[in-house]
């Protein structure tokens, strides 16, 4: 398992929350996913088959793509 934050400006109130932690936990592979209004970061925990360009693509195509990975 691995564990990987990133820095998502796009989010903006709790529905971009709630909705990044529902498409991110569709994606194969992913645990756990925590998004927060405030710091405007998302942790991600997952394996394989998932990766980060996997989860980097999908938070594009929905509409919050990732500006760094902060940890
Ligand atoms: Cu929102």
């Amino acid at each position: 398992m691995v564990t990987e934050t990133y820095y998502v400006p796009a989010i903006s109130c709790g529905h971009c929350v709630m909705t990044i932690q529902r498409e991110l936990k569709e994606l194969e592979g992913v645990a756990e996913v925590k998004a927060d209004e405030q710091t405007k970061r998302v942790t991600v925990t997952y394996d394989a088959p998932a990766t980060s360009e996997k989860i980097a693509a999908l938070m594009d195509e929905i509409g919050y793509p990732i500006a760094e990975r902060v940890n």
